[in-house]
């Protein structure tokens, strides 16, 4: 397999953009790395996050984003026994991990100190060929088509770690806030598979139509409703609230609000991360009703194994449109507008 010295990618040169699509170098796997030749990569709101600065975490600039990356691997390090050339691979925001420290030992690498994250503190996928730790990159079945799968990198992963923090049973119901978007419309679909009810919670007709379509049973559509929470405690099948509400609105104002619609002895899991937002809880209800809230931050290796044998099965069909490396900033914008119902996922260049 011939790889060139450059490529194409699309480089945030500093905090805030502009966005540049520009050839850069190829880069070079070391001992304990694969190279990905990237073939489709989904655009994540946390990409939009990382570019901007949104966050109290330093990002490494210049910068090329992307953490869903589905490609083929190309090279290997020395140590990699894992992958060989020609095997299908994942890149997602673990990059790497240190692996030894207490975090990884006890397989919650997403909080080691040293992880290495793709699209922020290394650059990620929105290039045409891309390293990781083999330990870390996800296998990605032959038969599994490689643009339908991105999304699953993280999105799906993360979803369905949050759904499984939670501790919802089947037959009770969730509340997805955000279920029109990326993590939301996978979300409906784990939620599905895992046997649990779905009130969706975002906002227009395009995204309340594709939620009926992947599991919603009862849509409340934030820009609309005169009392939300009524609303979403209506549209539980008891009138009680949900049993779980997972947050992955990328503004403040449901993160305030999940105490007031969650049944008591329910646990708010917080995904989303709008920026300078905090989570605000009344002390007496918190207390007097048990409400549980945890945050949820993608997932381990095991739960992306878990994630993707959902996926493979047949079990998580979420709608996604595929658009040009070039057209990511159209994409971000859309974004922005929370104009997306479902993912956008980038094609790259062959
Ligand atoms: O590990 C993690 N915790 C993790 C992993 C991946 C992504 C966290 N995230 C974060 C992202 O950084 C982002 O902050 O999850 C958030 C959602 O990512 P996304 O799904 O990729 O974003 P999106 O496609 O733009 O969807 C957001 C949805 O929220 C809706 C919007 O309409 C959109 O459909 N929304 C908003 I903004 N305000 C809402 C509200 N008040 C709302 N939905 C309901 N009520
Ligand atoms: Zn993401």
């Amino acid at each position: 397999m011939s790889i060139p010295e450059t490529q194409w990618a699309q480089v945030a040169e500093q905090v805030g953009g502009p966005l540049v699509l520009k050839q850069i170098p190829v880069p070079k796997p070391g001992p304990d790395q694969i190279l990905v030749k990237i073939r489709y990569t989904g655009v994540c709101h946390t990409d939009l996050h990382a570019m901007k600065g949104h966050w109290p975490l330093p990002v490494k600039m210049p910068l090329v984003g992307g953490h869903e990356g589905a490609g083929v691997v190309v090279a290997k390090g020395e140590l990699v026994q894992d992958f060989e050339i020609g095997d299908h691979a994942g890149l997602k925001w673990l990059n790497g991990s240190c692996g030894e420290c207490e975090f990884c030992r006890q397989s919650d690498d997403p909080l080691c100190a040293n992880a290495a994250l793709s699209g922020y503190t290394v650059d990620g996928t929105f290039q045409q060929y891309a390293v990781g730790k083999a330990t870390h990159a996800s296998k990605i079945p032959k038969n599994v088509p490689l643009d339908a799968v991105a999304p699953v990198l993280c999105a799906g992963i993360t979803v369905y770690k949050g759904l499984k923090e939670s501790g919802v049973r089947p037959g009770q119901t969730v509340a997805i806030v955000g279920a029109g978007g990326g993590l939301g419309s996978l979300a409906q679909q784990y939620a599905k598979a895992m046997g649990l009810r779905v009130v969706g919670i975002d906002g227009g007709d395009e995204k309340r139509v594709m939620c009926e379509k992947l599991g919603t049973e009862a849509f409340v559509d934030f820009t609309k409703s005169k009392d939300l929470v009524a609303d979403v405690k209506a549209a539980t099948p008891d009138g009680l609230g949900a049993h779980a509400v997972i947050l992955l609105a990328v503004s403040e104002k449901p993160f305030q609000q999940a105490t007031e619609y969650v049944r008591s002895r329910g646990t708010i899991i917080a995904i989303g991360l709008p920026p300078d937002a905090s989570l605000k809880a009344p002390v007496f209800q918190t207390v007097v009703r048990m409400i549980s809230i945890k945050g949820s931050y993608v997932g381990n290796r095991q739960d992306g194994v878990e994630a993707l044998d959902f996926f493979a099965r047949g079990l998580i069909k979420a709608p996604f449109k595929v658009a040009p490396l070039k057209d990511l900033p159209e994409i971000f914008e859309l974004m922005e507008k929370g104009q997306i119902a479902g993912r956008y996922v980038l094609e790259l260049p062959e």
